[in-house]
């Protein structure tokens, strides 16, 4: 079907043209006669008439392609244009040069050059104009950079003299660079590695758009609480004339002086779910304070994003539908003439029956082909074209490319109310790469270049470069005193300062002593509780400090009742941005929903990722905005690292600090729920996140020891780690802590119960499961009479970390005294060791390479079932019996028992042999 078919297929046929026609007619001579207002009341009018049923009329979503914002309406630029072009040009030039450079010498870098070359206006204006940094009294906004663009950004920060030649030198080369002690330039934003300079990770698609949205959410959060100024405005030439207050471009203060959030992002990376499944929250908050702008240069990596559609179109009916403000930002300043002449339409109505495959093959065609082939189409078209040189019509500039309508779409996005804006701007992927790149399939990836292509683009864009310097790759950058470089200074200056710019520390938060809110946890003598039960009770005593308590961001994705948190509804409040406009069902109720502006709650309904976002943003606000925040986020274990994994890595990246729970934890804890709830491995992956302290507490004393002690090196030493602990809601009898364990609790593993003579066997247990090897070795000695040592395992992962380190101390100090790791010092002899999970081998297994052969594990391999605790623990074999059975059979391979006692074993405890395990697949 052809392009024209296609569009003609949805259109239904008129039966009447003279009839249609007539109405037209009517509607034309009352607009002429009565004027917009008459003829959009009619309109409304009409409407009313046509939603009826049986009309069954829907309106169009969307308007042509066109801007959104008309030339007439554009604000005057105030900057100096011809200036800002040759720092743009000088900006893409050192960004393709730094790419190319570093795949010239080692030709396995990668790097891209296409996404900022069709980026870097987007870009520029808002460095010039719009991104201001934190300054006194101004929190400065919040900006995430497209990744892929992340080389422009280097290339700023180089004439800004924030970055050395060398440091460019060294892009994509940390390694090298660290052994030179220079600074290595990280390939995507990452604030691991480049910890003064990028705030947000956004390499992985869609982290950034959705993680932007609950920034912006958290802001509001905190000034609805009045823990952060959000309404503060960047600071003005002082007045003091009585004369209204001014922003620090001399206008009145309104809603564009606030602190925004920036999102520049692909128009590919739209399709990830985490982009698009916030839209709407963003729009019910009524985020005015986020702006996204997204690249649309049609195309993603393999080529174009909706080839026989148009992403602009698309996603105006998208953020349109979900509350935004849209501003299509499609044609530059050169079209605007040609729009003005063309009195009948034509260029609409083309563009209406143009899709974006083609649009990309227009992008990488030149003037004359664009001239016959879209110019060419109609006689009205060819008329537009005709004053046009071919030259002229290939420079016929793309909305985003267009620094002076850029410009007056940014204007107007700051200036709006109520609402999030997204601004759809059209650009060319690889614009100005010419034959090597611009509009090709294959430019995402393209990053060699000849000398032709160089220097055709060193002529594209002026650049103050020699055939030969060009084709060497030379960095650009123009004396001090230049105007350029006068100009780029005055301009972040007036802004606030340079950005991108991280602040590694915040104030400390005093942490309360650790009896004020778990003394109940620490003395439980017996009382029966569940770890999780312990948790809300720590967390409401931690809500009552002065200091910390307004500090505590308590988060929930829709299971606040389920954990028993629904008495903090009523206490401390849902936070909600408009308060409670109803009359909650329960309203007497002790535990009543309660919904308010200065709730403290983060209830984010069922979206783990929204959830995992505000976590970060909680997390993450020491830094972003200097107020150290303290998010626990609870949620079903097996939701988290499975579900939201990347969001958690990116977390990690962004030096988040703050906890996750994994509640309902372990594979037959959890009894009942079955395959799709049973959690058996978070804690593994957990151990794969470098700066995660993961933890499986066993009791509530555990617990309490671990939350004090993440508490003070999150908040007090300003540790950039954060902690995943494991909850159980299992009511278990709690022991009372034992004296002098804290220490080791945080080390991972600790001696619950001595043998009461010499141990004949130790058992390692973790979580609820500490509770059935307890049971096992009171059977080893009535049962076999066989003492046996109880340890709490409360962290294998912080045991393994430890000993691996250790490990590696030995192997690079030959010659001195070894070192024992602490899981080697509490374990060392050849007694054997059984430890039992409610998790897969792998998570015991992490400590097995310390202690050779005579160690076992037990654990919940393959999938969950539905039954009751008791029966799964017997189907993973991990209940008492099984670790007795583990234990014995042991002591016979090491023939420290007769070679008959697990026969034994199994007959006297029932244990059914099958040769296959019941969980294998
Ligand atoms: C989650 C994720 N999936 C895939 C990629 C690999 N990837 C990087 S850029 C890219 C294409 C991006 O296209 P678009 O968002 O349109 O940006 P453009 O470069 O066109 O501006 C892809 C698929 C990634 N970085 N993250
Ligand atoms: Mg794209």
């Amino acid at each position: 079907m052809s392009d024209q078919s296609i569009q003609h297929s949805l259109i239904p046929t008129d039966i009447d043209p003279q009839e249609t026609a007539e109405w037209r007619e009517a509607f034309t001579a009352m607009l002429a006669a009565a004027g917009p207002a008459r003829a959009r009341f009619i309109l409304d009018r009409l409407a009313e008439l046509a939603r009826q049923p049986a009309v069954g009329w829907e309106p169009v979503r969307g308007t042509p392609y066109i801007n959104t914002i008309p030339a007439e309406r554009q604000p005057a630029f105030d900057g100096d244009l011809a200036i800002e072009e040759r720092l743009g040009s000088i900006m893409r030039w050192n960004a393709l040069a730094m790419v190319v450079r570093a795949n010239q010498a080692y030709g396995e870098l990668g790097g891209h050059i296409a996404s900022y070359a069709s980026a870097a206006d987007l870009f520029e204006v808002g460095f010039n104009h719009f991104f201001r940094a934190r300054s006194e009294g101004f929190g400065g906004d919040l900006v995430f950079y497209q990744p892929h663009s992340a080389p422009g950004v280097y290339a700023r920060a180089f004439l800004e003299g924030r970055l050395s030649e060398t440091d460019l030198a060294h892009y994509r080369q940390e390694i090298t660079a660290r052994a030179k002690g220079v600074q290595g330039l990280c390939s995507y934003p990452h604030p691991w590695l480049m910890p003064d300079f990028w705030q947000f990770p956004t390499g992985s698609m869609g982290i950034g758009p959705i993680s932007s949205i609950y920034h912006a959410r958290f802001m509001r959060y905190l000034g609805h609480r009045g823990l952060l100024d959000t309404a503060a405005i960047a600071a003005g030439p002082s007045q003091g004339d009585g004369a209204p207050p001014r922003g620090a471009d001399g206008e009145a203060v309104s809603g564009a002086h606030v602190r925004k959030v920036w999102g520049v992002f692909g128009d590919g990376e739209m399709d990830e779910p985490e982009s698009m499944s916030a839209l709407t929250l963003a729009a019910r908050e009524g985020l005015d304070n986020l702006i996204w702008v997204v690249n649309c240069n049609l195309q993603r990596l393999d080529g174009p994003v909706r080839g026989n559609g148009r992403i602009i179109d698309e996603l105006e009916a998208l953020f349109a539908g979900a509350g935004w403000n849209v501003i299509k930002l499609v044609w530059g300043s050169d079209w605007d003439g040609l729009f003005a002449r063309d009195t009948g339409g034509a260029l609409a109505k083309a563009f209406a029956s143009t899709v974006d495959g083609q649009l990309q093959t227009f992008a990488a065609k030149d003037g004359r082909y664009n001239r016959e082939n879209f110019f060419g189409q109609n006689e009205a078209l060819k008329a537009l074209a005709q004053g046009l040189t071919d030259e002229q019509i290939d420079r016929l500039k793309r909305g985003g490319h267009d620094l002076v309508k850029i410009h007056a779409a940014y204007h107007a996005a700051v200036r709006h109310t109520g609402r999030p804006t997204v601004i759809l701007a059209q650009t060319k992927k690889g614009y100005g790469m010419g034959e090597a790149g611009q509009g090709r399939m294959t430019t995402h990836q393209q990053k060699k270049l000849d000398r032709d292509d160089l220097v055709g683009f060193r002529n594209r864009f002026h650049l103050p470069l020699t055939d030969d310097q060009a084709a060497n790759l030379e960095f650009v950058k123009p004396a001090d005193d230049s105007p350029e470089m006068q100009y780029l200074r005055a301009r972040r200056a007036a802004l606030g300062g340079t950005i991108p710019s991280r602040v590694p520390k915040a104030a400390p938060l005093p942490v309360p002593p650790l009896e004020r809110f778990a003394q109940f946890a620490l003395d439980a003598a017996g009382k029966e509780m569940s770890t999780t039960m312990a948790f809300v009770r720590m967390l409401t005593g931690l809500l009552k400090d002065p200091a910390l308590g307004p500090r505590v961001v308590p988060i929930v994705a829709d299971e606040a009742r389920t954990f028993g948190m629904a008495n903090l509804f009523k206490s401390i409040g849902i936070y909600s941005n408009v308060g409670q406009r109803y009359q909650p069902e329960d309203i007497g109720s002790m535990m009543s929903y309660r919904e308010a502006k200065d709730g403290q709650i983060l209830e984010e309904g069922i979206s783990e990722a929204g959830a995992m976002s505000s976590w970060v943003a909680a997390a993450t606000s020491y830094s972003v905005h200097g107020t150290p925040m303290l998010p626990f986020y609870i949620y079903y274990s097996m939701f988290g690292f499975q579900r939201v994994g990347d969001l958690i890595w990116a977390a990690a990246d962004q030096r988040s600090r703050g906890f996750l729970l994994g509640a309902t934890a372990g594979r037959t804890t959890l009894g009942g729920e079955g395959l799709q709830h049973q959690d058996g491995h978070s804690l593994v992956v957990a151990s794969t996140v470098p700066n995660c302290r993961a933890y499986d507490p066993a009791t509530a004393g555990e617990f309490a020891v671990i939350l004090h002690h993440g508490m003070q090196r999150m908040l007090e030493a300003q540790e950039d780690c954060f902690y995943y602990v494991t909850l159980m809601n299992e009511n278990q009898a709690q022991p009372s802590l034992p004296a002098g364990v804290a220490e080791d609790v945080i080390k991972g593993l600790y001696l619950a119960s001595p043998a009461q003579r010499k141990a004949g066997v130790r058992l390692l247990g973790s979580g609820t499961i500490l509770h059935e090897v307890q049971q096992a070795a009171l059977l080893l000695r009535d049962d076999w009479g066989i003492d046996a040592e109880v340890w709490s395992a409360t962290s294998y992962s912080e045991l393994a970390r430890d000993a691996k380190a250790v490990e590696r101390w030995n192997r690079l100090h030959p010659g001195e005294a070894p070192r024992a790791s602490h899981v080697e010092a509490c374990l060392a002899g050849d007694t054997p060791i059984v430890a039992a999970s409610d998790y897969i081998r792998t998570w015991p297994q992490l400590i097995a390479p310390y202690l050779g052969a005579r160690f076992t594990a037990l654990g919940t391999d393959g999938f969950g079932r539905s039954d009751t605790r008791s029966a799964l623990r017997r189907f993973f074999e991990i209940d008492r019996h099984h670790v007795v059975l583990a234990a014995l059979s042991a002591l016979e391979r090491q023939a420290a028992v007769e070679a008959t006692v697990c026969a034994q074993a199994i007959e006297r405890y029932g244990i059914v042999v099958a040769d296959e395990a019941p969980w294998d697949c």
